[in-house]
């Protein structure tokens, strides 16, 4: 009641007024709760003089206000039924308690933490936090905790009040993004079947909770994108049945106050060999069966088998995900057109018409596949033929035209069909981009996700598991940048005394990869380059520049080297490996398709998008410098923001529920550095802040609105101490605090933020 006394001379200069009206609603309500000895209802609540007052002066407080007091009323709920344990299997008990965070743990070694998280798991606790970051276990079954209700239940309440969850982390960001004003991303890691994609959806559907938009079609636009380029993008391997071959970054935009404005999606490395190729027991990207139940399955539903109606149901969500998105009819029907010739251009076969004149012809002996091919390209099917069976090579200015061989025919089939879906991709990509940015002039943050392929070792791996594992290589190091090196070298720069934890760097793996010109990549563009170069040349060139313990040459098995990941030993089979990287697509089948009267496909040949292309510029761009160029980009992007980590864990490999196999979970609990995070955690500064940005910040916690202090030394001891804080250092120029201090400061200013707030709107007159 305190907080009700209006000061005498109330003149509060306030920096972020568009949270005042916000703010100040969610203050009373939250006031108003704490006013009544037992839970009010809402028809209570609105009799208060309080709320009558600003229902006379305001209605779109009142509608609010509503809103808000139902929001707390839920909040009560939930206070009153945290101690009555809910203990219904796949219900999460709603009660926190300290073991939710390792960090607490008293006893800190590997076996403890593996019980612990063992124990949880049985419990169906699947989230478990080290400081800020979240351990996810896969937990194989439909859990009941992702509901509205469940949003709700997250919404701005600080970390140990509830127990872990997801949607704590995208809460974390999403209030840092808005206090803070800054752009955030989280980083979701972990080996392929882990969980990244569903944690990825799930921090989605939390975000576009929080971002209320007025514009109901933007939240549902936005939570079609992530189904809508999965169907593209994602396939079923013999690790997980809806893997994701190709790595995605999803901003989702907001406005200085919060509200969604729209998203944009960064796509990296499509497997796209995948459309011509899968390994035993795999299948093609989903797409290709939901449109084959869709288009081809018209007929009576019932004599199809229970699979086929599956994808014709998927088949219909994708078309509803087109259309909420905002693809016209036409666009659509050319992305369907283009898939159908993909499909129908496998089946096109080469026979050799060799006489004793000429052995390396290849022609179509049936010709049904390859009509259908160019019919629904919108190409002559004449010319369709002859630039897969023969090819114009530029010599002394002359053009000559050369057969092509069985072989050569498939290879450039195959080609094309990679050229034809990978560029498809991309477009979809951008449109989906084009389509979702309402506005690109208003000024806003972001919150970017970050879920790619995860670490990969099959029987047989090849170059697209090994861009794969460079790439989970590459967020490794970030991670461990974060967490530990960036960490470690500011307190010695800042004089700060902090005893140093190691752990495991994965620098030098990194750069024998990524290294120029010596580095494993640049061997393979550089031996790409030689069109007399075999599979053999190329491992014998690794084998003799790669000298170092993290690579090797497995004695028995022939054309194969061995790579030590920071996620264990892979062996890799070069087969191919220089196809591969050339990537090449030949300059006659760009010119027949660009012939095409369908837009869509001349939108797509009409530049080379962002791949190679065969023209009589040599110097071709190759799989391996693209992989590396797109590396650096989303490196770039996710610099600017303020990292959130989430490392989800396999508990076992049968995809079994409530199976937790100790040994697996302890070689990822190792490879990730867990142990080591939490010693850090437990020890270490996670947040940094220069002293002037501190007193800046947090100056309202210990100073009044108006003044405005200089952001000194003293002051911020002056903030630190009124706020209670300990533990703190401060450094030459920074201030360093523990992981749950930022949270706490954060959750007082804005209480305080609320009650100048209050005084504002007294003096304004809301309250008469
Ligand atoms: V890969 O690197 O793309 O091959 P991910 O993305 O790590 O892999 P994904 O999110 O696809 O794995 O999860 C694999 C499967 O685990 C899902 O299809 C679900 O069946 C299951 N899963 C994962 N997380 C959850 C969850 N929170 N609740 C229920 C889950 N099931
Ligand atoms: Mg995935």
């Amino acid at each position: 009641k305190a907080l009700f006394k209006i000061p005498r001379n109330p003149s509060p200069t306030l920096r972020h007024p568009e949270h005042w009206c916000r703010s100040f609603s969610h203050f009373i309500a939250q006031c108003l709760i704490k006013d009544f000895e037992t839970r009010p209802s809402v028809t209570h609540l609105l009799e208060h003089p309080f709320i009558k007052q600003a229902h006379g002066k305001d209605t779109s407080l009142r509608q609010q206000l509503s809103v808000l007091i139902r929001e707390q009323q839920d909040v009560g709920n939930r206070i009153k039924t945290r101690h009555e344990r809910i203990n219904t299997r796949k219900t999460l008990i709603i009660e926190s308690c300290p073991d939710d965070d390792l960090v607490n743990l008293e006893v800190l070694d590997e076996e403890t933490i593996i019980a612990h998280l063992q124990r949880r798991y049985q419990e169906l606790q699947i989230y478990t936090y080290v400081g800020d970051i979240l351990i996810a276990l896969n937990p194989f079954q439909t859990l009941n905790i992702y509901s509205p209700q469940f949003s709700k239940l997250y919404h701005g309440m600080k970390r140990s009040t509830n127990p872990p969850h997801i949607f704590a982390t995208a809460d974390a960001a999403y209030q840092s993004m808005v206090t803070l004003s800054k752009d955030q991303c989280i980083i979701i890691s972990g080996e392929s079947g882990a969980g990244k994609t569903e944690s990825a959806h799930l921090i989605v559907q939390h975000l576009t909770f929080l971002g209320k938009a007025n514009n109901r079609t933007l939240r549902e636009k936005i939570l079609q994108v992530n189904p809508l380029v999965e169907a593209f993008g994602n396939a079923c391997t013999a690790i997980n049945d809806n893997s994701s071959r190709f790595g995605k970054y999803l901003e989702m935009k907001f406005t200085p106050t919060g509200a969604v404005m729209g998203a944009k999606i960064s796509e990296y490395l499509l497997e796209k060999s995948r459309v011509i190729k899968q390994a035993t027991g795999e299948k093609n990207f989903h797409i290709f069966y939901y449109i084959y139940a869709g288009l081809y399955h018209q007929d009576n539903l019932k004599k199809y088998s229970e699979s086929v109606k599956l994808y014709k149901e998927q088949f219909d969500a994708i078309q509803d995900c087109f259309r909420i998105i905002g693809f016209t009819e036409e666009e659509v029907n050319s992305v369907y057109r283009i898939l159908s010739a993909i499909l129908n251009t496998g089946n096109i076969e080469f026979t050799s018409t060799s006489s004793q004149h000429q052995s390396d012809k290849s022609e179509v002996p049936d010709s049904e596949a390859l009509d259908n091919a160019a019919a629904l390209l919108s190409i002559g099917s004449e010319e369709l033929q002859e630039a897969l069976t023969s090819h114009c090579v530029v010599t002394r200015g002359e053009t000559i035209i050369r057969t092509n061989t069985v072989d050569k025919a498939t290879d450039v089939r195959d080609a094309m069909s990679k050229a034809l879906y990978g560029r498809l991709f991309s477009w979809i990509v951008n449109r989906i981009n084009a389509l979702m940015c309402s506005d690109g002039q208003i000024i806003g943050m972001n919150v970017g996700i970050l879920d790619i392929f995860g670490f990969e070792n099959f029987k047989k791996n090849s170059f697209e598991q090994l861009c794969i594992n460079i790439a989970n290589e590459q967020i490794q190091f970030y991670f461990n940048q974060h967490i530990f090196a960036l960490e470690q070298i500011e307190y010695q720069s800042e004089g700060v005394d902090a005893s140093l934890v190691e752990y495991e760097d994965n620098r030098p793996i990194l750069d024998m990869f990524l290294q120029k010109p010596m580095g494993l990549l640049s061997l393979l563009d550089e031996e790409s380059r030689f069109p007399q170069a075999t599979d053999q040349t190329l491992v014998d060139k690794f084998q003799d520049n790669l000298r170092n313990k993290y690579f090797w040459t497995p004695k028995r098995v022939e054309l194969c080297f061995g790579i030590q990941h920071y996620a264990g030993k892979v062996l890799y089979n070069v087969g191919g490996f220089l196809e591969k990287n050339r990537d090449t697509l030949p300059a006659d089948i760009v010119v027949v398709l660009r012939t095409s009267e369908n837009k869509l496909l001349q939108q797509l040949f009409s530049s080379p998008l962002t791949k190679t292309e065969e023209t009589t510029n040599m110097r071709r761009q190759t799989v391996a410098s693209y992989f590396r160029y797109s590396l650096m980009d989303l490196l770039s992007k996710m610099v600017v923001g303020t990292p959130h980590f989430v490392r989800c864990i396999k508990p076992n490999d049968d995809r079994q529920a409530l199976r937790f196999n100790k040994e697996r979970v302890m070689v990822q609990l190792r490879y990730t550095g867990i142990l080591e995070t939490v010693s850090i955690r437990r020890q270490g500064y996670s947040h940094r802040i220069l002293i002037e940005e501190f007193v800046n910040r947090y100056y309202y916690l210990a100073f009044r609105a108006h003044q405005m202090p200089e952001g000194s030394r003293e002051n911020a001891i002056i903030i630190l101490q009124k706020a209670k804080l300990d533990n703190w250092v401060l450094g030459k120029t920074k201030v360093f605090l523990k992981y749950y201090h930022v949270e706490q400061l954060n959750l007082m200013l804005r209480e305080v933020i609320a009650r100048v707030v209050l005084m504002q709107a007294y003096t304004k007159g809301w309250l008469g």
